[in-house]
């Protein structure tokens, strides 16, 4: 079950510059930073709102930190720009494994620990009509589960 649109996730060059955008332009400011080792990127997490589901929608915005990571390779083919869209939902597996069974992808099985304390996974753009889809579940619901990130 989805219940939010958690981020949209923004590949850029510069994330201080990229940062600096946002803000000048929409007032937006940085709630959170943080290198995503595993993913090879430095990210910055802008909130937009909170969401009826008790979380919050959020732009996630993205630099490499190394070459050989997918946001380095897509932003040397496509550019600056959006790079992929992140649901939320309570139960990251469940919506996984249903997606899963439904003949998508699915990229990390299991979930990995993504921004925040959140568990996350992706399922492949080529079966989701172009577009890399994140799913994520909130370190709070989490919590309110009493799940860890990536037991
Ligand atoms: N959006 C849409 N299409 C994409 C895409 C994207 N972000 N990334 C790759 N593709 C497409 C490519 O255009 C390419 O299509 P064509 O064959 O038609 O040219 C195809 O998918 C394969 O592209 P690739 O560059 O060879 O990419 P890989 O197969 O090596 O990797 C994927 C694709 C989805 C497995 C990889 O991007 C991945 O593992 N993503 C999940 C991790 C991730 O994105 N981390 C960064 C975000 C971290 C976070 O949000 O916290
Ligand atoms: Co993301």
């Amino acid at each position: 079950m989805i219940t939010r649109i958690d981020h949209i996730g923004i590949a850029c060059h510069d994330l201080d510059e990229t940062v600096d955008f946002y803000r000048r332009t929409w007032g937006l400011e940085v709630h959170h930073t943080q290198v995503i080792e595993e993913q090879g990127v430095r990210e910055a997490m802008l909130r937009v709102n909170g969401t009826d589901d008790g979380n919050a929608c959020w732009l996630q915005l993205l630099e490499p930190v190394r070459e050989d990571c997918a946001v380095a390779t897509w932003l040397e083919r496509h550019g600056e720009g959006v790079h992929h869209i992140a649901f939320g939902t309570p139960d990251v597996d469940a919506a996984a494994g249903a997606a899963g069974e439904a003949g998508i992808r699915v990229v990390f099985d299991p979930p990995r620990t993504g921004s925040m304390d959140s568990r996350v996974t992706f399922l492949h753009p080529k079966d989701c009509h172009g577009v890399l889809t994140e799913l994520v579940t909130s370190a709070g619901d989490l919590a309110r589960r009493g799940a860890r990130p990536v037991e």
